[in-house]
């Protein structure tokens, strides 16, 4: 009886996995969520040679991109959005009137595998529990298994630090809100805490999320609704510009502060 194959097939995941995970135990850049907004500032800043960790705690990356509108699977972007969209090679529909249409499956799949591509790591089934903040900067991420979470586990968790730490955990803006509420700090919003989201205005929503796009507290960033959430933004429903253009905007801003 031979159990060759068994053995060298359990051995090759359990190596590659924790080299991998060593590996990124101190990275550049800490992204806390796979949705758009994520994913795009993951493969703009892993194509600027930084070293970019991805936390989602879902089995799929890709947020909520996945349903499009109410479950049909196509999403809207505006046409300056779409160079974003080009470099990822996810194609769209012009519709000539400033929006194309887009199939939402290729465009989870296609920020995913673009992401990836560029050399960010994604660790999916991770969430993000804590944050580490020393001598008044944000520097790390406190990691645990979801199903840990989930199942209320007292397990305790694992540290990866990070230079820069960007939550981009959609509407609840879970980072920002451990930063306020556990850490104390004061963040860049016009009252120093979470403003909350606002109702449906597609126009201000998409408007204002690349604005609510900054840098929170040294260490620390928003992107996409999680930006939207701290700063009191509108919502807008199924229009994907806004995320796109506040990943690219918040990699750039991550960008030069790692850089100065
Ligand atoms: C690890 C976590 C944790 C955690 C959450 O919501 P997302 O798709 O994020 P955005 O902001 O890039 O995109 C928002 C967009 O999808 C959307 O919801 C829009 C446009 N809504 C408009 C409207 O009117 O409703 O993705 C966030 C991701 C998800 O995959 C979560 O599972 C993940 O973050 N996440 N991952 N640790 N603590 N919290």
């Amino acid at each position: 009886m031979s159990t060759v194959m068994e053995e060298t097939i359990s051995s090759a995941i359990v190596r590659s996995f924790f080299k991998k995970f060593e590996n990124h135990l101190a990275v550049d850049v800490g992204i806390v969520g796979a949705g758009p907004s994520g994913l795009v500032a993951a493969k703009y800043l892993a194509d600027m040679g930084f070293k970019v960790a991805m936390f989602e705690s879902k089995l799929a990356p890709g947020g909520g991109t996945w349903g499009g509108g109410m479950l049909f699977n196509e999403v809207v972007v505006q046409e300056d959005a779409t160079t974003i969209l080009k470099d990822f090679n996810i194609s769209t529909v012009d519709l000539g009137n400033g929006y194309h249409t887009l199939d939402s499956v290729e465009m989870a799949s296609g920020l995913i595998f673009g992401a990836r591509k560029a050399g960010a790591v994604i660790f999916n089934t991770m969430c993000v529990e804590d944050i580490c903040v020393r001598e008044g900067v944000v520097c790390g991420l406190v990691v645990n298994w979801n199903p840990v979470r989930r199942l209320e586990m007292h397990v305790d968790p694992v540290v990866v630090t990070a230079r820069a730490v960007l939550d981009g955990t959609g509407h609840p803006s879970e980072i920002v809100h451990k930063a306020v509420d556990k850490a104390g700090l004061k963040v860049d919003s016009p009252t120093g805490g979470i403003m909350g989201e606002k109702p449906m205005w597609m126009e201000d929503g998409e408007r204002t999320t690349v604005i609510n796009t900054k840098r929170l507290y040294p260490g620390l960033y928003a992107s996409g609704m999680a930006a939207n959430n701290v700063q009191g933004g509108f919502r807008m429903g199924p229009i994907f510009g806004g995320m796109l253009k506040s990943g690219k905007k918040v990699a750039e801003l991550i960008a030069a502060d790692l850089r100065a």
